[in-house]
């Protein structure tokens, strides 16, 4: 395992050696770190000087990457090697994202003509939405798209959709269903006209409860609307999955089906057919924008050197500060209210992905995998949690994300906004000491609540402004950064059976809630728990 290789004892080493050490001593030994540990990808810049590191632990987890063969295997991962040996299919996200004059044949399939395929066929449908060629049963312009879906299938378009509201069709709204929670579903059809809406439902599998559920509820909320029969269904619901025989059972027209493949996996398909309610919103040529920002991060992770190459990078410090400081968590704070959405979406990405205590090779790990994601936009977390961030007990590392540009002109805030940005990345990198509170003249007996330790780290992304280029970037970024850490901890970050126990258990408790006099040979706890409903639900 990894951490039986020389490389990781280096490290070990390394980190006792650097334990000492504080960005304020690293800053004054090397003035000019900020210049050297600054990278910069195709316009987005990544400030990495306020880190734990210097040239040795860049040199050292580099030396892990490749002990890990992490050349090798973004290599295989590009070419479509079945890289998700448990599931047996190549992960080919990348492939979604290719230009159209690539090639690339997997397993006997022309990729990129069925990548591109799909992609023309949702623009064809997005361009009718959009100019109302495309007509609900009554002939009324659509104005709502509901997507139904839940996970991968949700999480990306939502986080994309809000990201991009600048760029959004001024007349169609989009919303997004994912719960099985009737209470979702009531929310998102509050004030719709089912003349006017279309149902987006999105799932891989096309076997999902959640899903399913929503769909069928808001088949008969149309039905009932409309006072029209099952032919109206074709007018106002098309389903993105890669399961044609599901899509026809559930009774929607399969020529409105947009098709992906096993290749792409839940969390990594909002560049597919997933995100057509993206599309549907900012019109095919953004999406296609947003598709080539994915396609640049993409070539570069592929061909830069490790040393630069900015996902591998992060991927890497992310490991440094999991497995040898011991630091569970990581903070995504973008300062953009438009990527409220983004820690969600990344928490997903990250956690999903490497959450796993298995190798590949089927052994138990006996060190750390996955780190606890999480983030707000700032400044709203600024006055919530950041108090934790700066003076709690365990550091927890965070990348800010930042724009020169607002997104919107017409309200002047960008300085204070900026401002905020940069002074809690300061604050966190260097703190507060008790010699400096004392020449200020603080009180004694406030000189320790008010002294901040310092030495918290961070990455400072900054970009021009929040285009959908930029954000197919970002989230390319963050996919790779996620594929680095998952070869380097030696799972696979592809699958996700750590999902299924709970569903089949789920599965199993519906008709036990149902029939009240059902045998129940769980533990007391859920005997009892389900005991307690059964009893409510014949009051
Ligand atoms: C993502 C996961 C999971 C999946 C949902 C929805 O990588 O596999 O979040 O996206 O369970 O699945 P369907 O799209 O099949 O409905």
């Amino acid at each position: 395992m990894i951490n039986e290789t020389p490389q990781w004892h280096a490290l070990i080493s390394h980190h006792e050696e650097l334990a000492s050490t504080s960005l304020r001593d690293l800053f004054s030994a090397d003035p000019d770190r900020a210049e050297s540990l600054t990278v910069e990808v195709d316009g987005l810049i990544a400030d990495l000087s306020k880190h734990l590191i210097d040239d040795v632990t860049v040199d050292l987890l580099v030396e892990l990457a490749e002990a890990a063969g992490l050349p090798d295997r973004i290599a295989g991962m590009f070419r479509g090697d079945h890289i998700n040996t448990t599931e047996d299919r190549a992960v080919l996200h990348t492939a979604l994202r290719l230009p159209r004059d690539a090639s690339l044949e997997v397993d006997g399939q022309d990729v990129i003509g069925d990548v591109h395929g799909v992609l023309d066929h949702m623009a064809q449908f997005a361009e009718d939405v959009r100019d109302g060629t495309w007509r609900g049963h009554s002939g009324e312009r659509i104005k709502t798209v509901v997507n139904i879906g839940i996970g991968g299938s949700d999480l990306g378009p939502y986080m994309a959709y809000r990201a991009l509201m600048a760029y959004r069709h001024e007349s169609i709204e989009a919303r997004f269903v994912s719960n099985v929670d009737g209470t979702h579903l009531h929310q998102a059809l509050e004030g719709l006209d089912p003349e006017t809406t279309l149902f987006i439902v999105a799932s891989k599998t096309f076997t999902t409860l959640e899903t399913l559920a929503n769909a069928k509820s808001a088949r008969a909320w149309l039905l009932d609307g409309l006072g029209a029969d099952e032919s109206s269904i074709a007018k106002h619901f098309v389903a993105l999955s890669t399961n044609a025989e599901g899509v026809a059972a559930f009774g929607i027209d399969t020529a409105n089906m947009f098709e992906f493949w096993d290749w792409v996996g839940g969390r990594y398909s909002m560049d597919a057919a997933i995100g057509l309610s993206v599309m549907v919103a900012i019109g095919p040529e953004n999406f296609h924008d947003m598709l080539a920002g994915f396609h640049s991060m993409d070539q570069h992770f592929r061909h830069a050197p490790l040393r630069e190459n900015l996902p591998a990078l992060l991927g890497l410090i992310g490991i440094w500060y999991r497995n040898f400081f011991d630091w569970p968590s990581h903070a995504v704070l973008p300062y953009s209210q438009l990527l409220d959405r983004f820690p969600a979406y990344l928490q997903q990405l990250d956690m999903e992905s490497n959450g796993k205590r298995t190798t590949l090779g089927g052994e138990v790990v006996d060190y750390e995998t996955g780190s606890i994601v999480w983030g707000e936009p700032g400044t709203n977390g600024q006055h919530a949690f950041y108090q934790l961030i700066h003076q709690g007990t365990t550091p927890v590392p965070a990348d800010f994300i930042g724009f020169l540009s607002p997104d919107f002109d017409d309200i002047d805030h960008h300085d204070a906004l900026m401002a905020n940005l940069f002074a809690q990345a300061e604050a966190l990198a260097f703190g507060k000491t008790v010699e400096e509170l004392r020449v200020e003249g603080v009180d004694e007996s406030l000189v320790s609540h008010k002294s901040f330790p310092g030495n918290r780290p961070s990455t400072m992304l900054i970009s021009g402004r929040l285009t959908p280029y930029v954000l197919g970037q970002l989230v390319s970024l963050y996919e790779h950064r996620t594929f680095t850490q998952g070869v380097v901890w030696g799972v696979n970050s592809f699958d996700q059976w750590g999902v299924e126990l709970g569903k089949v258990l789920a599965m199993a408790i519906i008709p036990e809630l149902t029939e009240a006099t059902a045998p129940l040979e769980h533990d007391s706890s859920t005997n009892a728990l389900i005991e307690r409903y059964r009893k409510h639900r014949m009051m």
